[in-house]
C-alpha cells in the first residue's frame, strides 16, 4: 500500500474536493511536497477515476496565497498581521461571550459552507459547536443548494437523510433534471466516474433523457435532450404525474398513502396546460410519462438546476412521487436508499418543519437552519435579537449567497467576525480573526455525510498523510472555538478535543448498553476511537445485532475501524439493497406521498402557470476546473472554459445587439459582463457560473482570473417556500449593450 523509493512515497486518501470521493494515490518527495497523484486502480469504487481537480490537490494544497497562521485584523486600518493560537483564541474569547451576554444568544450566528460536508471536522466538530453557541441563527450553504430534497424527503420518508439515489448500474432509463455530472461529478448522488456509469447504462441498451436549458456535456451524451424553460420542471413532472393517473400507468410497489390527494392535485396539470410553461410539448411529456411506466426499471434524478428554483421542495418531491407511480422506489434500477456503514443521527421522531422561526421575515426552520437568504436581513434589521457576531466555518457567503452584495455590505456591519477557512478571500475579508485549517495532506478522511448518498455501499478511511507539527488540527480548532464561544479558557492538561469525543463516546456506549466495552476501541486518538465506535455500531459494524456480512474476501465478523485499517483501498459492501420500510421514520411507517406543506405550496405552483413572464432569465452553470468560489487560484484549473462569461444564445445576442459585453440588470442588482454566444443555450436565457468575483482580491491568481459575483443579480427577497433555498435559476433579467 505505501510505495517507497530512495525519494518519494506513495500514499492513499480520499479526494476531499467533490461529493465523487475518489481514492487517490499520493506521491510526495522527501520534504512533503505533492510530486503527483493517480486514481487508486485499487479502490473498489472509483476504480482509478481522477478529474483535473483532484489531479491539482498538490497545488491548492502548497498554494502559497494559502493561510497557515492565524490572522488578526486591525479594524482601524484594516490590516491584517499573523498571531499565535493562543493570542487568535484568547481574542475570541474576549470579544464573543460578552456580546452573547449583552445582546442575548441569538446575536451570535453561525454559517457553514460546503466543505464541511467533506471534512471530518465538519462531521463530528460543529454539533458541538452549535450546542456552545446556542443559537438559532445558524445558516449554512444548504439552503443555497439542496435543502428542498431534505425537506421533501424528511416529510416523506420521515428523514431528512434518508435521500434516494437513481441506481445507476442497474437501471434501464434514467431521466435527469437539472443536474450536469459530465462536469460536477455528481451531487447527492456519490458516484465516482459518473460519467463512466452513464456510458455504461447507455452500452447496455439503457436510455438516457436530460432535461436542460442548456446541451449541456451530458445532455450530449444522452439518447434525447429536452429543453425546459428554467423554473418549470415542477410543472413538467406534475404533468408526468398526470398522464401516469390518466394512462392508468400507475404501480405502487411500496406501502404509501395519500394517491388520491396526489391523483386530485395533478389535475391541475395536464400536459397541454404546461406546455407552453415549460417549453416541452406535449407529446413528448406524454412519451416521457410512457416510457418511464414501460421501462423495466427507471429513476429520476435532478439536482441543483431544479432544487435553487422558485418550486425546488415540489419538483424535489415530484421527482420521489414518479419513482413511486412507476414502482421504481426501492427496488434496483430505481432510486434506492444507501446503507452508510458508520453510525449517524439516529432519528426517533419523524422530520418536523418550522419548529421555529426566524425574526425578521418570519421563515421557518428547516433542519435547525434559517434560510441563508436571510442572514442580511438578521444582521441589518435593529431590534431584539439582531445579529451583531458571526462565525463562519469553510464559507463563502459573499459569492454564494442569494444576494450576495448585500450579504457583504451586511458583514462590514458587524461587530464581531470569526472564520475557519484556508484564504482571505471576499468573506473572510470582513472577520477580526482567521483561523486556518491544516493543509489537507494533514487531515483525516471519512465521508460521513456523502455515503448517504452512494450508488454502491462502501468505506474507507484515510489517516492523515502528513503529521501536524506544532498546529491544531481543523478538529482542535472547532473544539477550541467552542471553548471559546462559552467564554472558558481550556483546562490545563486536558485536551478540548478529547474532552467532546469523551462526553460523545460515553453518551453513545450508554444508550447502546455498551459502555463496558469503551476499552475496546481502537485509534491514534480520540477521533479515531469516535469513528471505530461508529462503524462497530453502524449496520455492517462487529457490535450491530444484525450486522450484514461484509461482501469483500477476508473481512469477516463485521466492520471496524482496523478492517478499514488493513484496507485502505476501501472496502466495497455491495449493491444498494431495499430499505423499506425500516428506513421509514413516518408516524405512518409508510411512504407519505401527499404531506401537507407541500400540497399547501402547490396552490403557489398553480397560480404562478398563468402570470409566468417571457422575458430573459438567468440561470447558473458549473466548469469542470472549478468548484464553487475557492479553486481559482490554481494555475492549471484556471483560464479556458474555466472562465467567468455570460452564455447567450447567437439569435438573443444580436435581436438585443448585444456586442463583447452586455449589461445585466435584475431586481436585486447590475453587472457588466462579458458575453459568449453559444448554440448550447436555448433562446431567452443565459447563463453565468458563480463563485467568481475576485478583483481586488490578495489571491495572486484569482485576481488575474477576476470574474464577476453572479449573486449580485440574484435576488434573497425570493426563496422557494417550504424549504427556504434560495432561488438562482429562472432569475428575469433585462440586458443592455455596455
Ligand atoms: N448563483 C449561484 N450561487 C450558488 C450556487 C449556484 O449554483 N448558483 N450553488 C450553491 C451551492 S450548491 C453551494 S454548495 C454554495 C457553496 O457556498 P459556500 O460553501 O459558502 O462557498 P464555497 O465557495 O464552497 O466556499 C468554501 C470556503 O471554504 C474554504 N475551504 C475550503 N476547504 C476548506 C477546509 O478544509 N476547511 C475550511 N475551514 N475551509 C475550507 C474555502 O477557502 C472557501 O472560503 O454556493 C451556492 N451558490
Ligand atoms: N466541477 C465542479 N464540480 C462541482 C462543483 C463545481 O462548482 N464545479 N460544485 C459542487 C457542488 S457544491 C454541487 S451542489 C454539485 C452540483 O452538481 P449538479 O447538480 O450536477 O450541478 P450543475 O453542473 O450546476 O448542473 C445543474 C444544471 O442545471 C441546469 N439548470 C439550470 N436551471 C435549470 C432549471 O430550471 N431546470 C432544469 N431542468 N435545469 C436547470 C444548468 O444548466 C446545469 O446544467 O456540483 C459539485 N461539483
Ligand atoms: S471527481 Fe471529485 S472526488 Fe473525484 S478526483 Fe475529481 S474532485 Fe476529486
Ligand atoms: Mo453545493
Amino acid at each position: 500500500m505505501t510505495h517507497v523509493t530512495e525519494d518519494t512515497r506513495t500514499l492513499l486518501r480520499t479526494c476531499p474536493l467533490c461529493e465523487a470521493v475518489c481514492g487517490l494515490e499520493v506521491t510526495l518527495t522527501a520534504d512533503d511536497l505533492v510530486a503527483g497523484i493517480r486514481g487508486d486502480r485499487r479502490d473498489p469504487f472509483s476504480k482509478g477515476f481522477l478529474c483535473p481537480k483532484g489531479a491539482s490537490l498538490g497545488h491548492l494544497d502548497e498554494d502559497p496565497d494559502r493561510l497557515t497562521d492565524p490572522m488578526i485584523r486591525d479594524r482601524a486600518t484594516d490590516t491584517w498581521r499573523a498571531a499565535s493560537w493562543e493570542e487568535a483564541f484568547d481574542l475570541i474569547a474576549e470579544r464573543l461571550p460578552p456580546l452573547a451576554a449583552e445582546y442575548g444568544r441569538q446575536s451570535t450566528a453561525l454559517y457553514l459552507g460546503n466543505p464541511n460536508a467533506h471534512t471530518v471536522a465538519g462531521a463530528l466538530y460543529l454539533p458541538p459547536l452549535i450546542r456552545a453557541l446556542s443559537t438559532r441563527n445558524v445558516y449554512s450553504a444548504s439552503t443555497a443548494d439542496q435543502m428542498p430534497k431534505q425537506v421533501a424527503s424528511g416529510l416523506m420518508f420521515g428523514d431528512p437523510l434518508t435521500v434516494p439515489v437513481p441506481d445507476l448500474d442497474r437501471t434501464d432509463y434514467l431521466l435527469v433534471l437539472g443536474a450536469n455530472p459530465l462536469e460536477s461529478n455528481g451531487s447527492l448522488c456519490t458516484s465516482p466516474d459518473f460519467p463512466g456509469r452513464l456510458k455504461a447504462l447507455r452500452k447496455r441498451g439503457g436510455r438516457l433523457v436530460v432535461v436542460d436549458p442548456r446541451r449541456t456535456r451530458t445532455a450530449k451524451l444522452a439518447d434525447e435532450h429536452l429543453f425546459v424553460r428554467p423554473g418549470s420542471d415542477a410543472y413538467l413532472l406534475f404533468a408526468i404525474v398526470h398522464t401516469l393517473f390518466a394512462e392508468d400507468l400507475v404501480t405502487v410497489r411500496v406501502e404509501a398513502s395519500g394517491l388520491d390527494e396526489v391523483r386530485t392535485a395533478a389535475t391541475a396539470f395536464p400536459p397541454q396546460r404546461v406546455a407552453d410553461r415549460t417549453g416541452v410539448p406535449a407529446e413528448t411529456i406524454v412519451r416521457l410519462a410512457r416510457e418511464l411506466a414501460a421501462a423495466p426499471t427507471a429513476a429520476v434524478y435532478a439536482r441543483i438546476g431544479t432544487c435553487t428554483a422558485e418550486f425546488g421542495t415540489l419538483t424535489q418531491w415530484l421527482v420521489d412521487v414518479i419513482n413511486v407511480l412507476t414502482g421504481n422506489l426501492d427496488r434496483p434500477g430505481g432510486a434506492m436508499f444507501a446503507t452508510p456503514a458508520a453510525l449517524g443521527i439516529v432519528r426517533t421522531r419523524p422530520f418536523r418543519l418550522g419548529r421555529w422561526s426566524s425574526r425578521v421575515r418570519e421563515l421557518p426552520e428547516a433542519m435547525g437552519e434559517f434560510p441563508i437568504a436571510t442572514l442580511a436581513d438578521e444582521i441589518t434589521t435593529p431590534g431584539e435579537g439582531q445579529v451583531r457576531a458571526l462565525v463562519t466555518v469553510a464559507g463563502n457567503p459573499v459569492l454564494s449567497a442569494p444576494s450576495g452584495a448585500r450579504l457583504g455590505e451586511a458583514l462590514a456591519g458587524l461587530e464581531f467576525m470569526v472564520s475557519v477557512d484556508r484564504y482571505l478571500n471576499e468573506t473572510t475579508r470582513h472577520a477580526d480573526v482567521i483561523l486556518p485549517p491544516p493543509r489537507t495532506l494533514q487531515s483525516p478522511h471519512y465521508d460521513f455525510a456523502l455515503l448517504n448518498f452512494a450508488v454502491r455501499d462502501y468505506a474507507r478511511y484515510s489517516r492523515p498523510l502528513l503529521p501536524l507539527g506544532d498546529r491544531p488540527s481543523e478538529s482542535e480548532i472547532l473544539a477550541r472555538l467552542a471553548v471559546a464561544a462559552l467564554g472558558q479558557q481550556p483546562e490545563p492538561d486536558r485536551d478540548p478535543l478529547a474532552a467532546v469525543d469523551e462526553l460523545i463516546i460515553a453518551g453513545t456506549l450508554h444508550k447502546a448498553g455498551l459502555l463496558e466495552r469503551r476499552a475496546e476501541l481502537i485509534g491514534d486518538n480520540s477521533t479515531e476511537q469516535r469513528i471505530d465506535m461508529m462503524l462497530r455500531l453502524g449496520p455492517y459494524g462487529e457490535w450491530h445485532p444484525a450486522a450484514a456480512e461484509v461482501e469483500q474476501e477476508g473481512v469477516s465478523g463485521g466492520l471496524n475501524l482496523q478492517v478499514l485499517l488493513d484496507n485502505p483501498h476501501g472496502i466495497d459492501l455491495g449493491p444498494l439493497r431495499p430499505r423499506l420500510p425500516e428506513a421509514l421514520r413516518t408516524a405512518s411507517k409508510r411512504v407519505e406521498l401527499a404531506p401537507q406543506p407541500l400540497l399547501d405550496d402547490v396552490a403557489r405552483l398553480r397560480d404562478r402557470l398563468a402570470d409566468a413572464s417571457t422575458g430573459m432569465v438567468l440561470i447558473g452553470r458549473r466548469q469542470l476546473r472549478s468548484n464553487n468560489s475557492w479553486m481559482h487560484n490554481v494555475a492549471t484549473l484556471v483560464g479556458g472554459s474555466n472562465t467567468c462569461t455570460l452564455h447567450i444564445h447567437p439569435d438573443d445576442a444580436e435581436r438585443l445587439g448585444l456586442g463583447a459585453e452586455a449589461v445585466v440588470k435584475s431586481a436585486a442588482g447590475t453587472l457588466t459582463v462579458p458575453v459568449e454566444p453559444t448554440e448550447e443555450i436555448m433562446p431567452g436565457v443565459v447563463s453565468l457560473p458563480h463563485g467568481w468575483g475576485h478583483a481586488g482580491s490578495t489571491q495572486s491568481v484569482a485576481r488575474e482570473h477576476a470574474g464577476v459575483n453572479a449573486n449580485t443579480l440574484t435576488d434573497d427577497s425570493i426563496i422557494d417556500t417550504p424549504s427556504g433555498n434560495a432561488v438562482f435559476n429562472g432569475v428575469p433579467v433585462t440586458l443592455t449593450p455596455a
